[in-house]
């Protein structure tokens, strides 16, 4: 393979989709109707699901891709909750893996109202195909977060690095299971508890509180809980004061397993980036978000990869200038 094309979270955008390929150079094959590219492949990052209002043709798009070879992809979480929230939980009639409540309902409204349910049928039996993250040699991709003790567990509980049964969906989606843990490392992205470190829940800008935060995985360096806690948004107290400045202040070794000492590249999406990129955050020498919010900005961004070992601001196609 010349190179990979690693593509951010599409999130039911086909026009944005259409306009990257075309970008990268991509080109309909007219007898199999999949986009191409002599020698190069497209990896999606998931999240090919939820929120925009063009999911059928997003679906067509990167299903015909893959099935010729033209592109690869892994799970993100949203193609992970369409499948619980469609598969009936074992012992509880009328409830469902992924509860039925308002709020999932409502995440997963544009994929349901515009997926109609034979197709939807078929679309999750693919989406329950992918695996988990994809390990290419010169490169590594996952939705949310690359953790090897994490994949660990889950090929211990799977046999492989995807899912091959309706039990192990049960336990994945079971709260306690090391199998579920796992999952939401690779698929949501690690936390830190900051109660353990002093500081009190915070009110996220739904008003629901908070006792944990995002871990900056992708820092090699960062070893103290203002560096690894992701605290950019416009967080409250119980007071509605604004929440206090983490300390900097070393956290347990136990707590920085999650950062990226690789030497890899890893690429991932999941974390709703936005303007350009910018060095330390969206990217560093072995890490590279490809998520830049396709539903917001209009716009879908890629990674162009040819070979190099270090991330490069330059590769990135389709992001704001
Ligand atoms: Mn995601």
């Amino acid at each position: 393979m010349g190179g990979y094309d690693i593509i951010g979270d599409v999130h039911g955008c086909a026009t944005a989709l259409k306009e990257l390929l075309d970008v990268l150079g991509y080109r309909v094959n007219a007898s199999s109707g999949a986009y191409e590219y002599p020698d190069r492949q497209a990896i999606f990052v998931g999240d090919l699901v939820d929120r925009g209002a063009e999911h059928v043709d997003v679906l067509q798009i990167v299903k015909r891709m893959t099935d010729g070879g033209s592109a690869q992809i892994v799970m993100g979480n949203h193609e992970f909750n369409a499948i619980a929230y469609d598969t009936p939980h074992p012992d509880r009639s009328g409830v469902f893996l992924r509860p039925r409540t308002e709020k999932n309902s409502k995440q997963h409204k544009a994929f349901l109202e515009q997926v109609d349910a034979d197709a939807r049928t078929d679309y999750l039996d693919w989406f329950m195909s992918f695996p988990l993250w994809l390990d290419l040699g010169g490169i590594r991709v996952i939705h949310a977060c690359w953790h090897e003790p994490s994949m660990r567990e889950v090929r211990a509980a799977l046999g492989s690095d995807r899912f091959s049964s309706r039990e192990q969906f049960i336990r994945a989606t079971t709260k306690g299971d090391p199998l579920y843990e796992a999952i939401e490392v690779l698929l949501k992205g690690p936390e830190i508890e900051l109660g353990t470190h002093g500081m009190p829940p915070y009110y996220d800008k739904d008003g629901h509180a908070r006792t944990k935060a995002r871990v900056a995985w992708w820092k090699d360096d960062a070893t103290t809980l203002r560096e690894l806690a992701v605290m950019d948004g416009n967080f409250e107290t119980a007071d509605g004061e604004r929440y206090p400045t983490l300390p900097d202040v070393e956290v347990a070794e136990s707590e920085r397993s999650f950062s990226y000492r690789g030497e890899v590249p890893v690429f991932y999406g999941h974390y709703w980036r936005s303007g350009r990129p910018q060095a330390g955050v969206d990217f560093s020498r072995r890490t590279a978000c490809v998520d830049f919010s396709a539903i917001k900005s209009g716009m879908l961004a890629a990674y162009r990869w040819d070979g190099e070992r270090e991330i490069r601001d330059d590769h990135y196609v389709n992001v704001m200038n």
